[in-house]
């Protein structure tokens, strides 16, 4: 009988020191990619390489434009000088043997998308903050965190290093988007004090909240626009669902990754508990993107459906139609909020 150890708290000291020890090291992402997985996957890459190490972050999906100048040197947005989506071809000796695969804020294997197998290859590390996740690698750092910026940051610390400034701007990236610009119950004294000696780095807090925040496409404006103009209020306003046919991507000129931050927005009404977004795949079926306010758990709705994520941000995939699973949704938020507790 063979007995596999898997570690879910395993030290980020013993976590450095593997890293440090490797030659080469590959950096997994989660498809749909935020900047809290890009931002951890940059920091962490850049630091790596300033050791001496080769390192590079293998692409299951695109870097969302409003991501890509984290990978900026000053000569532009490089995002081929840090990530390849085609390792095979990019990296044929890396790709045959890594040294180790550090997957950064995924909760499990299967938010690779197609590179599950590359992952298994090296000796497998895992840093994320879901409360979902499934322990996939040897070893495992799971911290219920703001962001999986943060354990990144005690990551750098527990190896002795202070991030350079592109670093800690990666680091500042992935917390401000994942805490909704601080703006979670995620967040607390540590995520702030965090936040400092990220700025005592010498980050460029204003021009990251202008490529973030402040870079929006005409495009992107006008999907928005079509999205909410479909916007259903149910349950006496505490619910609000949206659609998106994929149709509208073409139809506005936006990519898909453009449909970010309308969930919140749709949430952001007042006396909506929870808000659900629905888009057709251009695969077929469906993505949901779920996000509640104060009361209803939507880790385990998506959890129930097969998907994950966090108490009040969550999402899964399903192969219904959008009329299906806008009519399913419809019935299993109501019934969540029958369940949910009192505010
Ligand atoms: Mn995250």
């Amino acid at each position: 009988m063979s007995i596999i150890r898997v570690e879910r708290h395993a030290p980020l000291k013993r976590i450095g020191n593997v890293l440090r020890e490797a030659k080469s090291v590959l950096v997994f992402v989660h498809v749909n990619i935020d900047g809290d997985t890009i931002g951890c996957a940059m920091a962490v890459t850049r630091l790596l390489r300033r050791l001496g190490k080769t390192a590079w972050i293998v692409l299951s999906s695109e870097v969302p434009a409003y991501l890509r100048f984290l990978c900026d040197d000053g000569n532009g947005e490089d995002v081929a000088a840090y990530c390849t989506e085609d390792p095979k071809r990019d990296l044929p000796e890396l790709y045959a043997d890594p040294d180790v695969c550090l997957a950064v804020d995924c909760s499990d294997e299967r938010r690779f998308g197609k590179f599950t197998d590359l992952f298994f290859r090296g000796k497998t590390i895992a840093i994320d903050h879901h409360a979902t996740n499934t322990g996939f690698a040897s070893m495992n750092h799971v911290d219920d965190r703001s962001a999986t910026g943060e354990i990144i940051y005690r990551l750098f610390r527990a190896m002795g290093e202070t991030p350079a400034k592109a670093e800690a701007e990666a680091l500042y990236t992935a917390i401000v988007t994942d805490t909704g610009r601080f703006q979670y119950g995620s967040v607390n004294a540590e995520t702030l004090r965090i936040t400092a000696r990220l700025y005592d780095c010498g980050i460029d807090q204003q021009a990251i909240t202008v490529n973030v925040y402040q870079s929006d496409r005409p495009e992107k404006v006008a999907l928005h626009t079509r999205i909410l103009n479909r916007l259903e209020l149910l349950e006496g306003g505490r619910v609000v669902i949206s659609t998106m046919p994929y149709s509208d991507l073409a139809e506005t000129g936006a990519t898909v990754d453009e449909t970010e931050g309308v969930v919140e927005d749709l949430r952001n009404m007042k006396g909506v508990e929870v808000a659900c977004f629905i888009r057709e795949s251009k695969e077929g079926g469906v993505k949901v993107s779920l996000r509640s306010k104060q009361l209803l758990d939507v880790a385990a709705i998506a959890f129930e459906n097969g998907g994950g994520g966090h108490l009040r941000a969550s999402g899964f995939n399903a192969k219904t139609s959008l009329a299906e699973e806008t009519e399913h949704m419809r019935r299993v938020l109501a019934a969540a909020l029958e369940n949910a507790p009192e505010a």
